[in-house]
């Protein structure tokens, strides 16, 4: 199965992107947009592997606290002849560190991942054909500023479900706060 590591968005997070895919639909913009409920942020991609349990050991004593996430700006990725629009998010110390465990305790239990810089970002929409009267400023506000409380990392499995892309939670690790 195809695995990756995420944080989940609260309802009001996921309300203020599909206002930024609104607003991108309404400039006409065409794309493959990321539904609703797959709206997140990606700490680690374990890729194929049927290596379940050591999976989620990775993440069962992280030893990280709670912490507040908060939108940050939009941007997009070059991927081929077309752009994948992303919104971004503050990149605290603490998300920092939570990426920068987690990946630790992925590799000790054996998973090869990436060594690309970590980039938060929300996928809006992938497959992008972007206009040059494209306004990108317009398109930076469009994203309301928004803030939610981070207490746990989700296991999720990706698999095409009927042709649809289907993201399914399959464990959580806890954030403990420690005051
Ligand atoms: P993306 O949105 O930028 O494509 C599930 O595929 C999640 O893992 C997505 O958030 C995706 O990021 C991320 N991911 C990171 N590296 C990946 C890779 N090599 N292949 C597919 N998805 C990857």
């Amino acid at each position: 199965m195809r695995l990756f590591y995420a944080i989940l968005l609260s309802e009001e997070m996921k309300r203020a992107l599909v206002g930024a895919q609104d607003f991108l639909r309404a400039q006409g913009i065409q794309g493959n947009y990321t539904r609703h409920e797959n709206l997140h942020l990606t700490l680690a991609f374990l890729g194929e592997t049927d290596r379940l349990s050591a999976a989620r050991r990775a993440a069962e004593q992280l030893g990280e606290e709670p912490f507040r996430l908060s939108l940050k700006g939009v941007g997009s990725f070059r991927r081929g002849d077309s752009e994948l629009f992303w919104a971004g998010v503050n990149l605290t110390s603490e998300l920092k560190r939570l990426q920068s465990v987690l990946s630790g305790c992925l590799r000790e239990e054996g998973f090869s991942l990436e060594n690309r810089r970590f980039q938060p970002h929300l996928t809006l929409a992938r497959e992008v054909r972007v206009p040059a009267s494209f306004d990108r400023e317009a398109f930076s506000s469009s994203v309301s500023p928004t803030e939610m409380e981070v207490r746990v990392v989700s296991l999720m499995k990706s698999e095409r479900i009927r042709g649809v892309l289907t993201y399914t939670e399959i464990f959580r690790g806890s954030l403990i706060s420690k005051k």
